[in-house]
This record gives C-alpha cells, structure tokens and sequence, in this order.
C-alpha cells in the first residue's frame, strides 16, 4: 500500500531526498531532519501503515524487521552502548505528527527519564 500524499511514502519512493542511513527489502531508514539526539535516525517500514498499532496489527514479521532495523542502525552509529532509545508516538496526543509508522532511534547523548 502507498499513499500518494504521504511524506515518508514519497522519501521510500526516492521522491523526496533523505539522508539514507540503511536500507532492507522492507525497511527504510534516514535521519530526522531536525534532530534531537547526535544520532536520530527515523526507521520506517516501506509499506504504509499510519502508526505502530496498526503495523502491529497487520505484520508481525514486518514490525519485528523494523525493530531489528532500529538496533542495526544504532550498532552501526556506535550507540548501542552504552544505550539508546527507540520511540514510536503514536497518535497526534503522543506527538506524532507523520502518520506513517516510524522509529525514532535516538542515541550518542545522555537521555532523561521521564520523556516530555
Ligand atoms: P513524529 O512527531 O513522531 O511524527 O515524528 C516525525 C519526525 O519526522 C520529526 O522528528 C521530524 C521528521 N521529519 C519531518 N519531515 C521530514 C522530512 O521531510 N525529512 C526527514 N528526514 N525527516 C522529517
């Protein structure tokens, strides 16, 4: 499924440039382009599903391939230790503001507990 109007549909199509940091058959991921952490990389599956319950819901293989996709790219960005933290907002009242399901990979500073 695509949606023509989706942003993160049209960077997984090539329409609009992202900074590519990984790539699997079905997964995409990229730098946020206003980042908050030294390292934030947005993993996206290339499917479209608007948020991480409805990816859950419909592909478990999928959702777990994003996962793995999240841990890839924080070992290969060097911040898997000493941590990091991968976030899924999910709904508008969580922050999410891209309705196309993605994980925010965030590492290489200190991260506070609880989250805004
Ligand atoms: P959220 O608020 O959880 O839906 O996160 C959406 C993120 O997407 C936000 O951190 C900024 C990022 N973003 C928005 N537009 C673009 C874009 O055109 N390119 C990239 N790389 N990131 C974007």
């Amino acid at each position: 499924m695509s949606e023509a109007d989706c942003l993160f549909c049209r960077i997984v199509a090539g329409e609009i440039p992202a900074d590519v940091v990984h790539e699997t058959e079905r997964t995409l991921a990229f730098r946020d382009v206003n980042p908050q952490a030294p390292t934030h990389v947005l993993v996206v599956p290339k499917d479209h599903y608007q948020d991480a319950a409805a990816l859950a819901a419909a592909d478990h293989g999928l959702a777990d391939e994003v996962l793995r996709t999240a841990h890839t790219v924080a070992e290969q960005e060097g911040v898997a230790e000493p941590g990091y933290r991968i976030v899924f907002n999910t709904g508008p009242g969580a922050g999410q503001t891209v309705f196309h399901v993605h994980g925010h990979v965030l590492g290489g500073r200190g991260l506070t507990w609880p989250p805004g």
